[in-house]
């Protein structure tokens, strides 16, 4: 209600809703074209499709889009059946809340002797925090890549795929860094899975701004969710395609065409984006909020920074940790990673810790510089990047 009266006192004719929690709430979406104004974002039915897991994994299967192997829909109640599709798909499985999504509502099982009990507690859990037990079951992959490919659908059933962002340095499902193109995977690969995301937003009648989410394990994509927003690493696939995403979402809302064609887009070079938070690594980098005391951002050419931080800013504790994205561009992988390293030198926050020391060892980290990473890097790294961070007295220096 108090967004809705602003956009009225304002004169508003739209409302973007971000990427925060509104932007994927149908209903939400529905209040705002019911009280007269556009919403910046797909149908609220596009909305409520991909919002249940389950029924958006049978869409894109059906859109020929390749999926994870699992329960192909919402597991039973009969014990005896639950074992049996488990048995069908091996061990280890996943159980996933049909409410879920972003790793929230998961639980992985490794023997059958488990099986029961994780997946009475996983559909407790998900009655709770969702208000849906519905769940389903999916082969666990150990150590996948999280690639993502960011789509852009008009209402004249045009739609684009701009490449890909390799999502897969993350901690405890919270993204640290993410970077574009997806180092090692062949384009031919990319371009054919680009096509089939294509496909079924035309399919679904898709509308704006669109993320596939996939893992990438030996050399096969797997479908496991789609993100219904514009994402907080979208600046990383504009760096690369020139495209500005957000423009055309506004457009695309405004009912006009989408302004490229899918021949249009080239991928220049490549893009990092870091994720700056309030947060104190040395507990468990847990969000710490406070005043900004001082400020400087670095910049120059194929340099980036999104952040409404300036000297005197207040963090507020009631929302993100997230104060900051630093962005770089440049022609090759190692010229973008030479630049971040320097982007983050430059970069001073004083007032509260950040987890900028850790960007930055990433970026001198061997695996990393050779592109030789998945979503367990930082579970096997983190310690030793701490440890490192210590003793060169840089975690929290200011
Ligand atoms: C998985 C998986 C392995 N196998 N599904 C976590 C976030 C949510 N979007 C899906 N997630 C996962 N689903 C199967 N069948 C591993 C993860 C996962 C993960 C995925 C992407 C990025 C980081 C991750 C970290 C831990 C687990």
């Amino acid at each position: 209600p108090a967004i809705i009266s602003a956009a009225e006192v304002t004169d508003a004719e739209a409302i973007h809703p971000g990427y925060g929690f509104l932007s994927e709430n149908a209903d939400f979406a529905e209040r705002v074209e019911r009280s007269g104004f556009t919403f910046i974002g797909p149908r609220a039915e596009s909305i409520r499709l991909m919002g249940d897991k389950v029924s958006a994994k049978q869409a894109m299967r059906e859109a020929g889009v390749p999926c994870v192997p699992g329960s192909d829909g919402a597991l039973p109640d009969d014990p005896q059946e639950i074992l049996r599709i488990a048995r069908q798909i091996g061990y280890p499985v996943i159980i996933k809340a049909a409410g879920g999504g972003g790793g929230r509502g998961m639980r992985v099982v490794r023997t059958e002797a488990a099986l029961i009990t994780s997946v009475n507690m996983t559909r407790e859990e998900a009655r709770v925090a969702f208000g849906n037990p519905t769940v389903y079951m999916e082969k666990f992959l150990e150590n996948p890549r999280h690639i993502e490919i960011q789509v852009l659908s008009d209402n004249f059933q045009n739609a684009v795929y701009l490449g890909e962002r390799d999502c897969s340095m993350q901690r405890r499902n919270q993204k640290v860094l993410e970077e574009a193109p997806a180092f090692g995977i062949p384009r031919k690969l990319i371009d054919r899975l680009g096509n089939r995301c294509v496909e079924a937003c035309r399919r679904i009648g898709y509308r704006g701004a669109g993320t596939f989410e996939f893992l990438y394990e030996n050399g096969e994509f797997y479908f496991i969710e789609m993100n219904t927003r514009v994402q907080v690493e979208h600046p990383v696939t504009e760096m690369i395609t020139g495209v500005d995403i957000v423009r055309e979402q506004i457009r695309i809302a405004a009912g006009e065409r989408l302004s490229v064609r899918q021949r249009d887009i080239t991928m220049r070079g490549h893009a990092i984006e870091c994720r700056i938070n309030a947060e104190d690594p040395e507990h468990d980098f847990r969000p710490c909020p406070g005043k900004t005391e001082f400020l400087h951002l670095p910049g120059g050419p194929g340099v980036r920074v999104d952040t409404a931080l300036y000297p005197g800013y207040e963090v507020s504790p009631f929302y993100d940790s997230l104060v900051a994205k630093v962005l770089v561009h440049a022609p090759t992988r190692l010229e973008a990673i030479r630049r971040m390293r320097r982007s983050l030198e430059e970069l001073v926050i004083e007032g509260y810790p950040t987890n900028s020391a850790l960007a930055h060892l990433i970026m001198h980290d061997g695996e990393f510089v050779r592109g030789q990473y998945d979503t367990s890097f930082l579970d096997k790294n983190l310690p030793r990047l701490l440890e490192l961070a210590r003793t060169c007295d840089t975690l929290t220096a200011e």
